[in-house]
């Protein structure tokens, strides 16, 4: 049975989906974003990768207002976008797979077991920013996020494998990050995570992943380590476990801690429904403002640091395919 590019994306956006882009999958094979670790279609499956799907759904404006980089709030209805992606996903598969073409989901959290680094450096599958600029949804910035024209990095991706041959997206050819000029990610993080064109992950993931399984494993350690059966049973009884409780139990938290870096990004038409909240960033300091005009000076004399040549496909546009 013969389905349109077209005809996948009007299902996607019936399902909920925001935005949504076509890539093919021998292009990923071709461009692996760390060729040291590839992660690519056809080491999923071979045989249903002919085309990647690549869907985002926008991260509600409501919790773009929000300032806090440990936000609960925030942190649990981020989680329900997630829960909404792998839905929309699922959805997405049963559609293909009633046209004949076997399909299988990338999910939006998943790290393949073996890449696993409590240091934050852990590998999905296929890198889904990377597989979102090969689809034509936007282009990388400064912390390696997908940017998009309609919601800058305010968007949470998913991905779908499958065989049907589907007209490609053409990937956009001109960045739409701003670059060291505007700096607004690295000033507002909390970390102190964000360099030129990369992420220092380590200083990262304790913000994104607040309640995620280090804070289980450093909980979990502190209780085996305690003293007296006294201590141990207050520690079981504390306010940790309860929040590892609740984490697990909901997901709060676990993937959606802090999104500091998204919420000040100007980038994106929805910015405008944000910027008088988050215009100002209190996470300035004069020792970042120093690094940042520092940057900006070495960029404008043509130095992009390091790792721009490594990630310049991505950050740039790779252009027609
Ligand atoms: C592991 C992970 C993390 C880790 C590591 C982040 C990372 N970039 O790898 C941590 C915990 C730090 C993290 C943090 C966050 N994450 Co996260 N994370 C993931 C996950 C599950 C896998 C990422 C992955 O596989 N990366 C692959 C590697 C290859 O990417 P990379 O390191 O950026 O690659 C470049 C560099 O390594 C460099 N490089 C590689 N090798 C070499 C070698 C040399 C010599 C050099 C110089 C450079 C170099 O170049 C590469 C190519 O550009 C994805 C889901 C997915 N499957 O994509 C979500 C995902 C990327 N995260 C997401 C989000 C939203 C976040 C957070 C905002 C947290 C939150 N509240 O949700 C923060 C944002 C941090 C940031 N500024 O990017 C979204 C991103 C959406 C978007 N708009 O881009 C994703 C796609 C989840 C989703 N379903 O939407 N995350
Ligand atoms: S998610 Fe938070 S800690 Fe991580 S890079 Fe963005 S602002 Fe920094
Ligand atoms: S805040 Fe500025 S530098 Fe950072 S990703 Fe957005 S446009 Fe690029």
């Amino acid at each position: 049975m013969s389905l349109t590019a077209e005809a996948v994306k009007a299902r996607a956006r019936e399902l909920g989906a925001d935005l949504v882009g076509i890539a093919r999958g021998e292009t990923l094979n071709r461009h692996p974003p760390d060729p040291r670790r590839p992660q690519t279609p056809e080491r999923i499956t071979l045989e249903d990768s002919r085309s990647v799907i690549v869907l985002a759904r926008r991260i509600l404006t409501g919790l773009s207002r929000l300032k806090g980089s440990d936000d609960r709030h925030k942190q649990y209805s981020t989680e329900l976008i997630l829960a909404d992606l792998e839905e929309i996903s699922l959805k997405l598969i049963y559609f293909l797979e009633d046209h004949g073409h076997p399909a299988i989901t990338v999910p939006p959290m998943h790290f393949d077991p073996p890449s696993y680094d409590p240091g934050g450096d852990s590998r999905g599958p296929l890198s889904l920013p990377h597989a979102a600029v090969e689809a034509g949804l936007g282009t990388l910035g400064l912390n390696l996020m997908l940017l998009t024209p309609e919601f800058g990095p305010r968007v949470l991706l998913a991905g779908v494998l499958t065989s049907a041959p589907l007209e490609p997206d053409r990937p956009l050819d001109t960045p739409l990050c701003l670059g060291e000029a505007c700096g607004r990610c690295l000033l507002a993080c909390p970390g102190d995570a964000i360099l030129q064109w990369a992420l220092d992950k380590a200083r990262c993931a304790p913000h994104a992943s607040p309640y995620g399984f280090t804070y289980l494993t450093r909980h979990l350690e502190q209780v085996v380590k305690a003293e007296t059966a006294e201590e141990q049973l207050a520690l079981l009884k504390s306010k940790e476990s309860f929040m590892v409780w609740q984490s697990i139990l909901r997901g709060v938290g676990v993937y959606s801690g802090c999104t500091r870096c998204v919420d000040v990004c100007p980038v994106g038409k929805d910015y405008e429904e944000i910027r008088d909240v988050q215009e100002e960033i209190p996470e300035r300091t004069p020792e970042k403002e120093t690094r940042l005009a520092e940057l900006a000076r070495r960029a404008e004399a043509g130095d992009r640091g390091p790792h721009w040549a490594h990630s310049a496909r991505w950050i740039q546009g790779p252009g027609p395919s």
